[in-house]
């Protein structure tokens, strides 16, 4: 066991977050079994294909896309305009106003030149057809391996949305397991809007009325194994809007109390909420539509409380709700925290929720996950919030050595490894 002297830190830090290789718990990313609508090496694409990679999918992110609606807004290109353009229309025109014409200085623009950066291309290009050839060379497979390891990622979770038919067609077609990404079953649908997708149920041989009596119950618990089954769901998961609440004695209480957690329950998974996501506020912008208001974390403790042998990961949106949640988890040990979900992956609030987080949670948290949508995405999102996490832990282990700690090599290393994989890790095995 090696003691570290104060001043060798920083370093023994930023090396151990640098080495261990992260658990992604929660990305939109697919494997090339998906289809991929990217060009690439002559070969046919899949226009509806779920794999997004290479820089014209990069520079269309949502993030930008409601950043270029800030400089070009819609009364100058009306958004019927925008959205009729190609996919490399669209990346040029972001390109243009947001790093051309002005300091791509957003976490969402710094994002896209780290990750050029890192993969060894100029982004100071002014035109992306400089960059085209060079992604059209790339195999989707291949590419895949080479991204995971510039962003030294070993796992992908993906988020598997069983009532978007694109994506469930895929999976009734039959999908090869890709052992570099789990699956996670998604259910936003199921309990924010039961009329549909009760109806949608029965239309596929389920035997469900809109009340809920005994054989609903248990034909809801039949499809949820089914496609838990067909996914390989390691979780299920769920995003909430602001005014979610427990209980309040409607569809989604019957669906979550009687049939999702539950079936959690039977198949020893966590069930994860993330709460807080204002759906569609400016529906023109389609997948940036949305933005976020703050959560009641007292429902978030009823349900802990109540279904004491479930398991939770919980992240919310607003950072006002960030010190209620990390107190709460400290009143359950069947509550996992996690990441700074979308509009807080940004350094500023990672540094200080991690900060935040540690200090009450100490090693019980998981600070990060990456939400990428695009899997060249890994490379930034990781790379900035690597930095940020292994900045605050540098401090709080100086801290502890002003305490008096013997602080060794061989703990940083542990707990690095159960902030970046281990701890999520072990929350699903229970
Ligand atoms: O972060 C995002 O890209 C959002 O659009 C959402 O996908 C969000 O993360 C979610 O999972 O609902
Ligand atoms: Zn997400």
């Amino acid at each position: 066991m090696s003691r570290l002297d104060r001043s060798e830190v920083r370093a023994a830090v930023r090396s151990a977050v640098a080495a261990q290789p992260v658990t992604d718990m929660h990305t939109h990313l697919y494997p090339p079994t998906f289809g991929t609508p990217v060009p690439h090496r002559g070969q046919p694409t899949d226009p509806a294909g779920l794999m997004l990679w290479g820089v014209d999918e990069l520079v269309t992110y949502h993030y930008l896309i409601a950043e270029v609606f800030r400089v070009v807004p819609a009364t100058k290109l009306p958004y019927e305009q925008f959205w009729a353009m190609s996919k490399s229309e669209q990346a040029d025109h972001i390109w243009k106003h947001l790093f051309v014409e002005r300091t791509p200085i957003s976490e969402a623009c710094r994002g896209v030149v780290t990750t050029l950066s890192k993969l060894g291309l100029d982004p100071g290009v002014k035109h992306l057809d400089q960059l085209r050839p060079w992604f059209r060379e790339q195999d989707p497979s291949g590419y895949i391996d080479r991204v995971m390891e510039l962003a030294n990622v070993s796992s992908i979770t993906m988020t598997n949305a069983v009532f978007d038919d694109n994506e469930r067609n895929r999976w009734l077609a039959g999908i090869q397991p890709d052992p570099r990404f789990t699956g996670v079953l998604r259910l936003d649908q199921l309990l924010l809007d039961w009329p549909n997708s009760g109806k949608k149920l029965a239309d596929w041989g389920y035997q469900v009325s809109p009340e809920f009596g005994d054989q609903t119950v248990m034909e809801v618990r039949r499809f949820l194994n089914d496609w838990c089954d067909r996914v390989s769901a390691i979780y299920c998961a769920v995003s909430l809007p602001p005014d979610f609440h427990y209980p309040d004695f409607d569809a989604c209480d019957t669906l979550l109390a009687k049939c999702v957690l539950p079936v959690c329950e039977a198949r020893d998974i966590p069930f994860a909420m993330m709460i807080g996501s204002r759906r569609g506020v400016n529906p023109q912008l389609r997948d940036a539509a949305d933005m976020g208001g703050l959560a009641d974390v007292q429902s978030v403790c009823t349900l802990c409380r109540e279904f004491p042998r479930n398991r939770f990961f919980v992240t919310m949106l607003a950072r006002e709700n960030q010190h209620e949640l990390a107190v709460a988890a400290r009143k359950f040990g069947n509550l996992m925290v996690f990441g700074c979900w979308w509009f807080l992956n940004n350094p500023s609030l990672i540094d200080e929720i991690t900060r935040l987080r540690i200090e009450l949670l100490g090693t019980t948290v998981i600070p990060q996950h990456s939400d990428a949508r695009i899997l060249d995405q890994l490379v930034y999102k990781w790379d900035h919030s690597r930095k940020l996490i292994g900045t605050v832990l540098a401090e709080k282990y100086e801290d502890l050595i002003d305490a008096g700690w013997p602080l060794t090599r061989e703990e940083i290393d542990r707990d690095v490894r159960g902030f970046l994989s281990d701890t999520f890790t072990g929350f699903l095995k229970g």
